[in-house]
């Protein structure tokens, strides 16, 4: 049987492509789960020091495989808030919590709940003919999978409410415009830029760069106050890593460093 999510490890990447290309790798439940189980893997496998994560053929992912939803069918109406605590937002979370830095490199259409993922990763990347569309209106629905969180701090109110109610695509270029995203490439060089950016954290300081996702991500939340005292926190932390020893020790030797991740 083909596998829902192709996952592969080299330079302490580990790549995990959505591939149900012929759905435009919409979610069913298999691939839900094999979506979980790589990002449970680079939370555990100490040899996973970044994720990329994309999508086979000529979509990045359109959100939830609808024909496991037709009405036509029978039955009675889905649980949705069902589905999404089972499935999706245990893969936000840990999308989030991941300690190590995730690229995203939307290779295609991002509709749906596969906008928002694409979204929450850490440094995403777009091919310039890709787009993100908050489809969920077209069909009735809310925003999910973070988006109502993400686009509204990241965007704001006005561009959060039109795009997630008129579901109109935002072209890749807009949405590095916007700050949506971290920026958009020409489509042939979409996965070597990626790539490279993923090979080049994972050869990094994997445990400040860490702290450093779960310093940003506080943020939003943290008054100056508590912001300044995670920092010094997390600065003890780091401060007491051998990648640091490693990092000054390198500067001194006017040499690269070569960082562990420890
Ligand atoms: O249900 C729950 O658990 C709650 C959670 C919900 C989360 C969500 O994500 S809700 C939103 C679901 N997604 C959508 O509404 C998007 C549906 N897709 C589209 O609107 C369009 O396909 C796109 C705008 C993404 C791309 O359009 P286009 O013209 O480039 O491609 P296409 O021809 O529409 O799609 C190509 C094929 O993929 C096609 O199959 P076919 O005709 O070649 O056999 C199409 O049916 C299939 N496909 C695309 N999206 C989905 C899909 N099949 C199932 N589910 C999909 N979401």
């Amino acid at each position: 049987m083909t596998e829902t999510v192709l996952t592969a490890l080299a330079d302490g990447v580990l790549t995990l492509t959505l591939n149900r290309p012929d759905k435009l790798n919409s979610f069913n439940e298999e691939m839900h789960l094999a979506l979980r189980a790589g990002l449970q893997r680079a939370e555990e496998d100490d040899a996973v020091r970044a994720v990329l994560l994309t999508g086979a053929g000529r979509g990045f992912c359109a959100g939830q495989d609808l024909g496991d939803r037709d009405p036509r069918k029978g039955g009675p109406a889905p649980d949705l808030g069902h589905t999404l605590e089972s499935y999706y937002n245990p893969s936000l979370r840990l999308l989030r919590s991941l300690p190590k830095p995730v690229v995203c490199a939307v290779n295609g259409v991002a509709a749906g709940a596969g906008a928002n993922i694409a979204i929450a990763c850490d440094i995403v990347l777009a091919a310039r003919s890709a787009k993100f569309i908050q489809a969920f209106a077209r069909i009735g629905l809310v925003p999910d999978a973070g988006g109502s969180w993400s686009l509204a701090r990241i965007l704001g109110e006005p561009r959060a409410k039109a795009l997630a109610m008129t579901a109109e695509p935002l072209p890749a270029e807009k949405a590095a415009e916007w700050g949506l995203i971290w920026k958009a490439v020409e489509d042939d060089s979409l996965m070597d830029e990626a790539a490279a950016l993923a090979k080049s954290l994972a050869a990094g300081p994997t445990l400040g760069l860490g702290l450093t996702k779960q310093l940003i991500q506080s943020a939003a939340v943290n008054s100056l106050d508590q912001q300044l005292d995670m920092e010094r926190d997390c600065q003890r932390q780091a401060g007491r890593s051998a990648d640091y020893a490693e990092g000054v020790t390198a500067f001194l030797e006017k040499r690269k460093p070569e960082f562990t991740g420890q």
